[in-house]
């Protein structure tokens, strides 16, 4: 297997609305997710994020888990109405205690602290004023990203801003499958556009009020693969590229959105004013990468009679989330993003899988978990020996957790989680990550 460098950072990820619970605690205001958890039938058997882990309870011996498991960074969200409860008053000074103690604890504990300020959980005030439709929200983004810089940057070293803008626009506002749960096309381009505007204006506002910020925007990837050679499908397979990559990273890295997909969506580009591409492509200083599977595109009018052979396997194993494990669409989709743009140093943000977990005797002996981390290991290394500027690596998630739509169902952590008793137990998988993280 290849090697990572000595001083690659190995670290876990969560976000806030998944572990904190504690909703209305210190004047914690109403959330999307808050509002769309709690409508009858959007989340399986129900469930919401009022308890979760109870992490906002139990941070600190979460941190001393971290410590159990090596951890050398961890990327947790801020929860922007703990510190803007209802949208865009006086910054809630409670909220942001919370995460002042939580980031000294963490320097304390050797851990360096990675924020992100946006993992889905807007204020609801800005949602019933239009969400992410409306540029208004990326002003109000910028806001909240200044008064938390001014609060942690003094500590706080490295920034994202937004998690996974595919999701925000397209779950959020086209399949209606996250919250707000809205279903329109023009609406869903119009978020994915205000999220990267939030992304840039955020960005100038942390460099303003935290000046030695190293900033990011984290962006959730699929490696697309064609069906076959059948020139059709290797055309869909590039249209998916763009309208599930490229869309929101050919804007940061490029200052545009790409050609194909934007004639497929028949976009006039209505909401994207002057000077907002300039904004949004300014320099950032890392990009964060969010794998999990692939995606196989074919163009459907091919009829399977025309079709050469299958270029790709069509068996492959699945996590519980349904997802194909394919480790080397990891490697493929970095190194294609190395050939394409001429890209900052990056860091996987997130990776990670969800298993049909059991407890026996106080342990769970999850060796695929195990398996499916040192096959995505290798091919980041083997991306990393390729020349990305691959910098370290956040495994989705130190504990299982709310997995928003499927509930408490799928269990991601390399900790498992007894939402009966918030007992934490550390699965095999978190002591081999352990080991691994001290020989490294
Ligand atoms: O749990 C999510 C996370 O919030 C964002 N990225 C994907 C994870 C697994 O679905």
């Amino acid at each position: 297997m290849q090697t990572l460098p000595d001083d690659f950072v190995w670290g876990v990820a969560t976000a806030a609305y998944q572990i904190e619970g504690a909703p209305s605690a210190n004047g914690r205001g109403e959330s999307i997710w808050d509002r769309f958890a709690h409508t009858p039938g959007k989340t399986r058997n129900g469930d919401t994020g009022d308890a979760a882990c109870e992490h906002f309870y139990r941070w600190e011996s979460d941190i001393e888990l971290m410590q159990q498991l090596g951890v050398q960074a961890y990327r947790f969200s801020i929860a922007w109405p703990r510190i803007f409860p209802h949208g865009s008053e006086n910054p809630n000074l409670a909220g942001l205690g919370f995460y002042d103690r939580l980031v000294d604890k963490l320097l304390e504990a050797g851990i360096t602290p990675s924020p992100t300020l946006y993992h889905w959980d807007l204020p609801q005030a800005l949602e019933d004023d239009g969400g992410w439709v409306q540029r208004r929200t990326a002003y109000a983004f910028a806001h909240y990203a200044e008064v938390v810089g001014e609060r942690l940057g003094d500590r706080v070293q490295q920034w994202w801003t937004i998690n996974e803008p595919w999701c925000v626009a397209e779950l959020g506002y086209f399949s209606g499958d996250h919250a707000p749960g809205r279903r329109n096309r023009k609406d869903a381009l119009a978020a994915a556009h205000h999220t990267l505007l939030a992304h840039g204006l955020g960005m100038e506002a942390l460099r303003r009020s935290a000046p030695a910020a190293q900033i990011g925007l984290v962006t959730n990837v699929e490696c697309v693969v064609p069906r076959s050679a059948h020139p059709a499908d290797i055309e869909a397979a590039e249209l998916a590229h763009q309208l599930r990559n490229t869309w929101y990273v050919d804007p940061v890295l490029k200052g545009e959105y790409p050609e194909r997909a934007s004639e497929h969506y028949q976009w006039d580009a209505q909401p994207v004013r002057p000077g907002d591409m300039e904004i949004i492509s300014a320099p950032m200083d890392s990009l964060g990468v969010n794998y999990y599977s692939r995606q196989v595109a074919g163009d459907e009018r091919v009829d399977d009679a025309d079709r050469p052979p299958p270029l790709v396997n069509a068996n492959l194993p699945r996590t519980t989330m349904g997802w194909e494990i394919y480790p080397e669409g990891l490697r493929d989709i970095l190194m294609r993003f190395q050939q394409d743009y001429e890209l900052p140093p990056v860091y996987v943000t997130e990776s990670g899988v969800a298993f049909a977990d059991v407890e026996q005797d106080g342990a769970i002996h999850d060796a695929d978990r195990r398996a499916y981390l040192e096959s995505h290991f290798a091919a980041a290394a083997e991306a990393h020996a390729a020349g990305v500027d691959l910098r370290g690596y956040f495994v989705w998630s130190l504990m299982d957790n709310f997995e928003w739509q499927h509930g408490y169902s799928q269990r991601f952590g390399l900790v498992w989680v007894d939402y009966a008793t918030q007992e934490r137990i550390i699965k095999d998988s978190g002591y081999w990550f352990a080991s691994m993280v001290k020989s490294s």
